[in-house]
């Protein structure tokens, strides 16, 4: 796919696009109907600057359900096995979102802000539509929209030098999926210690479009002698990492175990989830397939736009969702799904890359 994609009201920029633009943004992905950054100078040296020093990626696209009203609680329960009685406000969990037949719609990050008001942090899905039905449906006592919210995250290993530059030195203290308000230009900012990388660093979760760009200006101005930059989620750095892309290595046709995302399910204590049920029945035999990654041989792969069929003496055993060559592990890293008969680690299969026989082994498990 080389051609444009034509600009419209309809494929939404963001608050930060404006920057994005000016700091030479070189390829979009569109998600959740908004514009995602994927490059800035090459996804290669994006990866190399991504692991030696700090950037500021426009995630506007990870919009926010916000759940607000007496059963919100009730609400979110209803939407996942993971069991949430024991969170708290100032608590982040990622969540898998399940239908009646236990199939994933989603894989947010939920932000529990009060008992009564919650964010969820949506990958590209209209969870939107699903959560409203929900609570229409049984007529709970809740609002349900998407507010102006929109996440700017930093990532990178000098992230935390950054943040106290503009935030101060509180944010250093602010542990892994917690998050802490703090104040820029008079405004509240729900910052967190999150991220789509395994480098390290915040999300900060900017209410009201109008103080997106003072606060991503103030961020470059901050860390100039950190080489800050802008940058995205990384093709090659979250397959390295095994973070999971929705749409791509999962779909509604799977459930959370087949994804991997067994552990953060609680499907016994998980009273009132939706899928419950179906989940229940299914776990009784244990998933068929599962996510593992793989390594494929030979030269660097192409980008994987459809699913690459992974094979097992002529037979068809699984499939390849997301690849990447890797510079630092001097691979081809990659996401996929095989069936139980496959799936040990150390067993060596074969790809067909777009018509190209490869080999791809099994690994036991993510490189970082
Ligand atoms: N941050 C926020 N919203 C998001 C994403 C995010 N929405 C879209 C997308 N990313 C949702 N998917 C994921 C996938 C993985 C993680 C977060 C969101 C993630 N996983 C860690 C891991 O697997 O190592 C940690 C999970 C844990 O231990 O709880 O961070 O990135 N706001």
């Amino acid at each position: 796919m080389t051609a444009f994609i034509s600009p419209s009201r309809r494929l939404r920029r963001t608050p930060f696009s404006d920057g994005v633009e000016a700091q030479g943004v070189k390829a979009y992905t569109v998600y959740n109907r908004m514009l995602l950054p994927t490059m800035f100078e090459s996804v290669e040296a994006d990866y190399h600057h991504l692991k030696n020093h700090v950037q500021v990626w426009d995630v506007a696209a990870e919009r926010q359900v916000e759940l607000r009203g007496p059963d919100a609680g009730r609400l979110m329960q209803m939407l996942t096995p993971r069991d949430l009685r024991g969170m708290t406000a100032g608590q982040c969990y990622y969540v898998p979102i399940v239908d009646e037949t236990g199939g994933m719609l989603n894989d947010p990050v939920a932000v529990k802000l009060a008992e009564d008001r919650w964010w969820i942090s949506i990958a590209d899905s209209d969870l939107l539509l699903w959560v409203k039905g929900i609570a229409s449906g049984f007529r709970l006592d809740v609002l349900v929209d998407e507010p102006d919210v929109s996440p700017l995250a930093i990532q990178g290993p000098k992230s935390d030098d950054l943040m106290a530059r503009v935030f101060g030195e509180g944010v250093r203290d602010i542990r892994f999926f917690r998050y802490g308000i703090f104040d820029f230009h008079g405004r509240d900012m729900v910052i967190a210690r999150s991220g789509y990388s395994k480098q390290g660093g915040f999300e900060i979760y900017v209410e009201g479009s109008d103080i997106g760009m003072p606060l991503w200006d103030a961020l470059f101005a901050a860390g100039e002698d950190l080489n800050v930059r802008a940058g995205c989620p990384n093709g090659i750095e979250r397959v390295e990492g095994g973070l999971l892309s929705y749409g791509n290595d999962m779909t509604d046709d799977n459930t959370p175990h087949e994804c991997g995302l067994g552990k953060f399910c609680n499907t016994h204590t998980a009273i009132g989830c939706i899928g419950r049920d179906a989940l229940l029945r299914v776990a009784k035999e244990g998933p068929v397939k599962q996510v593992r990654a793989f390594a494929i041989g030979g030269d660097k792969v192409p980008g994987c736009d459809r699913p690459w069929p992974v094979y097992s003496g002529g037979k068809q055993v699984g499939q390849i969702t997301s690849a990447a060559w890797s510079p630092d592990f001097e691979t081809n890293v990659a996401i996929g799904m095989v069936r139980m008969t496959h799936w040990d680690a150390g067993t060596e299969l074969r790809v067909d890359v777009l018509g190209e026989d490869r080999p791809a082994l099994v690994r036991e498990g993510f490189w970082a």
